[in-house]
């Protein structure tokens, strides 16, 4: 049996066409698409799991193109790109199920002819100064025998660069200077010897590593001259969404790998949503035993997967792993819980985290029904705090993120649970009652010893939500960030304009991503200000972060150049102070800078 799969992008709508060689009886079409969909002309919805649809199709004749017509729901959802087209497609027939070829995924490169004109140093995040002395020195490897250094000599070895410590390599001196700041360093390159001073052993290893991005970028012939360097911000991030798609271990440590390259030094690890819980804890084993597969079948549909049973779950080994290889490279990792909505997950495995008595028909952000839990219920607290104490105990860091992130309008108004909590807490809102829960399970985590973290919309609701105590991450824009600073809050920006990495490129059909923040280009990544209202704030901006989710990813080949080259712009607002560079100018640093990813493999969007 063969299939041929075809769809096509026609304004709002999306036209499919699907033929089999054989006659086929009862055809039901299942796939996913980037947010709830609807059907036009050509079947009939049986099913849906917010983004996940099931459609009766009419029997099919060998050979006879089928016709289906879909939509998105949302008429505010244009089919932008490949990427929103069906995800995932399998048919399931009276004798059985077939996949049918998946559509072309993933981003499709412009090869651009790329000829860099950038003249300075081949550096990014771009260095505070950097004095040229002239002349160039012919660099391979350092003969340093010094522990921070051994570590980026290790991680080039990981990445396939040459090895960074020879013992007849340029000669290399480092000194501890206290003078410098936090991880700053100050890095020497003269004709026959390289001095490096830092101020502790992260100064040092950053110095290595931009010896390691020079010598790749500039083919190991080094301008000579001095660097001084240190970070702007200590909290500079970059989050994975594992729950939509599971990354093995080793794509995380390979994240991990790039990440130290770009001097980021916090992961923030979301393995729970409303698709999956993904880390293997023993409070309730039965949690991601039964949502870490999901297709045809499991308890959760093949959402994004169409009907192959997928996914997969982290062990306390690969978490043990993750942990120690992050430590090796300066970076810390802050795991995330989702409480109280983006939990469909828990929902449907724990029975009891939902007001029975509830009336409300609340749909979420991506069409759940019931992917929030009730805070008025004990069990709710039972099993949350179990999970935020086990979690808590895995990660050395001593951060906790509790998710917060779009609670769905009409959340618990049909609860009489919660109208009881209501009165006896003199809350009014749905946003009083959700803070009111934050501030609790914040309590919860400080008791543990851990620094509550959440999405922005965690500090609604009366007396501030969740507390001051907590690190706010700001998604929606650097507005809302900088009221929230300005209210007391610590918070770090990741405004999805600039430096979600799941958006796509560039407005190109044949481009790959989402659009609902905006087509994020490279230029895009820089075109902002971490500290708005110029520096008032600045006690308070602790930090930059970019983020990937994965709800379109399908295979783990989409997410690369999805990442690069775009981490540069993260990178550069996280480390770099604000120098005014241009979007062009940053474009061409961009292209001059990568090389690097050639050089270990990784695929980057030259159209991006
Ligand atoms: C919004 S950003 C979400 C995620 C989605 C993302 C897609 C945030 C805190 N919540 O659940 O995956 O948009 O871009």
């Amino acid at each position: 049996m063969n299939w041929a799969f075809d769809a096509r992008i026609d304004g709002r709508y999306i036209h499919c066409s699907l033929t089999c060689d054989v006659a086929i009886d009862d055809p039901v079409f299942c796939f996913s698409l980037m947010a709830p969909g609807q059907v036009m002309s050509g079947g009939e919805l049986v099913t849906q799991t917010g983004n996940y649809m099931e459609v009766r199709l009419p029997d099919l004749a060998a050979n006879a193109p089928h016709d289906l017509v879909i939509a998105y729901a949302n008429p505010k959802h244009v089919p932008t790109n490949r990427a929103w087209l069906p995800l995932g497609p399998v048919v399931r027939h009276a004798k059985g199920i077939g996949a049918l070829p998946p559509l072309p995924a993933g981003v499709r490169d412009a090869t651009l002819e790329i000829q860099p004109t950038f003249r300075g140093l081949r550096l990014v995040p771009a260095p505070v100064t950097w004095t040229a002395y002239g002349g160039e020195m012919k660099f391979a490897s350092l003969a340093a025998d010094h522990a921070d250094i051994a570590r980026a000599d290790r991680l080039a070895d990981r990445l396939g660069l040459p090895r960074l410590v020879t013992q007849d390599g340029t000669p290399c001196r480092v000194t501890k200077d206290d003078g410098l700041p936090p991880g700053g360093y100050a890095l020497d390159i003269a004709p026959n010897a390289i001095d490096i001073a830092a101020a502790d052993g992260d100064g040092a290893f950053h110095a290595a590593i931009s010896l390691l991005v020079l010598r790749a970028t500039h083919d190991g012939l080094l301008p000579c001259g001095k660097i001084s360097d240190h970070p702007r911000f200590g909290w500079r991030g970059f989050h994975l969404d594992c729950a939509r798609h599971f990354f093995a271990p080793e794509k995380i440590r390979r994240l991990l790998d790039l990440m130290a390259l770009m001097k980021l030094n916090r992961f923030h690890w979301h393995f729970s949503d409303d698709e999956a819980f993904r880390l293997e804890i023993d409070c309730f084993p039965e949690l991601w035993q039964r949502s870490a597969f999901r297709g045809q079948g499991e308890l959760i549909p093949g959402l994004f997967g169409g009907g192959v049973r997928s996914g997969g779950s982290y062990t306390k080994t690969d978490v043990a792993g993750i942990v120690s290889h992050s430590a090796s490279l300066g970076i810390e990792v802050m795991p995330e819980i989702e409480f109280p909505a983006h939990a469909l997950a828990l929902n449907r495995v724990i029975p009891g985290l939902r007001d029975p008595h509830d009336t409300g028909t609340e749909e979420s952000e991506q069409g759940y029904r019931q992917n929030v839990v009730n805070p008025a219920l004990p069990k709710t607290w039972e099993v949350v705090e179990a999970i935020a104490s086990e979690v808590a105990g895995l990660f050395p860091f001593g951060h906790l993120h509790l998710g917060c992130d779009e609670l769905p309008r009409g959340a618990w108004a049909g609860s009489p649970a919660v109208d009881r909590l209501k009165q006896t807490e003199s809350l009014d809102t749905r946003d009083d009652v959700q803070g009111w829960a934050m501030e609790r399970l914040a309590a919860h985590v400080e008791n543990l010893g851990a620094r509550p973290a959440a999405w922005e919309e965690a500090a609604r609701g009366k007396n501030g939500g969740i507390g001051h105590g907590a690190l706010l991450f700001c998604w929606t824009g650097t507005a809302p960030a900088a009221e929230l600073a300005k209210a007391g809050y610590d918070v770090v920006m990741c405004p999805a304009q600039h430096v979600y990495l799941d958006m796509a490129h560039t407005p190109d059909p044949d481009d790959w991503g989402a659009s609902w923040a905006a087509f994020v280009g490279l230029e895009d990544t820089i075109a902002w200000d971490p500290l708005p209202e110029n520096s008032k704030l600045a006690d308070r901006i602790v930090g930059v972060q970019g983020c990937f989710w994965a709800e379109f990813t399908t295979e783990d080949s989409q997410f690369e150049p999805m990442v690069a080259p775009r981490i540069l712009g993260v990178a550069q607002m996280a480390w770099a102070p604000d120098h005014g560079m241009t979007g062009t100018e940053f474009r061409d640093l961009a292209l001059a800078v990568a090389p690097v990813f050639d050089a270990i493999g990784w695929a980057w969007h030259s159209g991006a």
